[in-house]
């Protein structure tokens, strides 16, 4: 922190004031600089008549920096500790939770664990690109086992810090290499995708994909928006449960994205962050991922285990380049690790084992994929009692079926700011402001309180 040292009278708002004058004006007008003495506070010091001294000023070097406003998200979860209030109810971060509302560790990541404990296993640096053998377990999740892609070392696969840090490495990529090309985004889309293109200096723009009318997808919207992009873009795409709507598109819609993404030549982008999560099949949320992979395109895919395997704070997930040859694969490889260096230097090696040790074991892989339809199905059953609790308390006949539709960790409720904010505000209900809530932080006994306060918020707040 800086500190100069100053004579009193340069550092006073009138040279010609005496000493205790300009401290009674300077304390008045709320000046934020401390002025110390010999390291005590002026305010402290009872009988001080000296004039001329030097006293020590601190100046920050930082004083032109603003407050950030908080995150519109993880913002939300530091605003729900803070309330005292009984009935509170977190729904802001998609982070699953028991019946109790507690946190939950899969038991195959305990037992995975384990096993690294029994072995020993050292903490020295993983090589740029992140743990192999996570890397192989990575892609074959992603785009199938036997898929010919991988035979024919046709993906590059990094790990990365979670999805969010395989986003930003594919980000200064495309920052690097494609200079100029813009990205297209869904709009809506989660909160972080802008900001991780901004950073990155990526250019955006968005693509129509939420109808309010229908409270459905506005495929012809997001198809002309394609169309009318520049030839060579970049489209992010959701693999599975769209965040925040909780709709995707059909088989059938997929297809025809997919048509018009290569009719344009551009680069479909994903970002699967739910995988398992939106059908409990995670070979049926990859579906839109190989869809496209078959078809012979070359693509992007960005994974996360923050959901699927509960492991948020371990930071775990991968960047996954698929190139038309595996000499390019390489060379794509070889840049990402250019990349990653002077960013993070390398991934940690914690999460990767667990991954590892989970998806390369049949026995542990098979006990994964019970828990993941456990978790499913718990946001399912909410999702079910909160419609039924909707249906029972509503007397106005509005139709909330569309909860039903949507599918993953969130529904999003069509409530707009002032309601969500009526929703935290006098429920205690804690959500992020677009009107997104997450199921998997609701429990069957708060499915009745949370009806009331939504109800109360749609008909009673404009
Ligand atoms: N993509 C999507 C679509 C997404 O919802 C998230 C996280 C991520 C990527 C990144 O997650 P990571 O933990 O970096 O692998 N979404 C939740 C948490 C957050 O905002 O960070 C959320 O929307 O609540």
């Amino acid at each position: 922190m800086a500190s100069a040292m100053l004579s009193l009278a340069s550092a006073s708002p009138s040279a010609s004031l005496s000493l205790q004058e300009n401290l009674k004006i300077s304390w008045k007008r709320g000046t934020s600089s401390r002025i110390n003495f010999l390291g005590s506070d002026f305010s402290k010091t009872k009988s001080f008549t000296r004039t001329s001294m030097t006293v020590a000023v601190k100046v920050s070097r930082f004083n032109d920096i603003t407050m950030a406003p908080p995150d519109p998200i993880l913002g939300v979860s530091e605003a729900f500790k803070a309330d005292t209030h009984e009935m509170k109810l977190n729904l802001g971060v998609g982070a699953y939770r028991t019946e109790d509302l507690q946190p939950y560790v899969l038991n195959v990541v305990k037992k995975a664990e384990n096993l690294m404990l029994e072995r020993e296993e050292n903490k020295e640096y993983l090589p740029i690109e992140g743990l192999a053998a996570f890397n192989k377990v990575t892609a074959e999740l992603m785009f199938g086992a036997d898929n010919a892609l991988i035979q024919q070392q046709r993906v590059a696969t990094v790990q990365g810090l979670s999805g969010t840090g395989s986003l930003r490495l594919a980000a200064a990529l495309m920052e690097r290499y494609f200079s100029g090309a813009k990205v297209l985004i869904s709009s809506p889309t989660w909160g972080n995708h802008k900001n991780i293109f901004n950073d990155a200096r990526v250019p955006w723009s968005e693509y129509r994909y939420y109808d309010p009318k229908t409270v459905g997808l506005d495929f012809d919207g997001m198809i002309s928006d394609i169309k009318a992009a520049p030839d060579g873009s970049f489209v992010l795409l959701h693999g599975c449960a769209h965040n925040p709507t909780g709709i995707d598109p059909t088989p059938e819609q997929w297809e025809k994205i997919a048509d018009v993404i290569q009719e344009k030549n551009h680069i479909p982008f994903f970002d699967v962050a739910y995988q398992g999560f939106a059908s409990g099949s995670l070979d049926e949320d990859a579906s839109s991922v190989r869809l496209f992979a078959a078809r012979g395109m070359e693509l992007l895919v960005a994974q996360s285990y923050s959901k699927n395997l509960g492991l948020y704070a371990e930071r775990i997930g991968a960047i996954n380049i698929v190139c038309a040859s595996s000499d390019a694969a390489a060379r794509v490889k070889s840049q990402l690790k250019r990349l990653a260096r002077p960013m993070y230097s390398n991934p940690p090696i914690h999460g990767a084992r667990i991954v590892s040790n989970v998806v390369g074991n049949p026995e542990l892989f098979n006990e994964w994929k019970e828990e993941m339809e456990m978790m499913a199905g718990r946001i399912k059953s909410v999702r079910q009692k909160l419609y039924d609790s909707l249906c029972a308390k509503d007397k106005s006949g509005k139709d909330w079926s569309f909860i039903l539709k949507q599918i993953g960790m969130f529904s999003f409720t069509g409530l707009n700011i002032t309601q969500s904010e009526n929703m935290t505000n006098k429920w205690h209900v804690y959500m992020t402001k677009d009107g997104r809530i997450s199921l998997a932080g609701l429990s069957s006994a708060k499915c009745e309180y949370l009806a009331d306060a939504i109800v109360d918020s749609y008909h009673n707040v404009k």
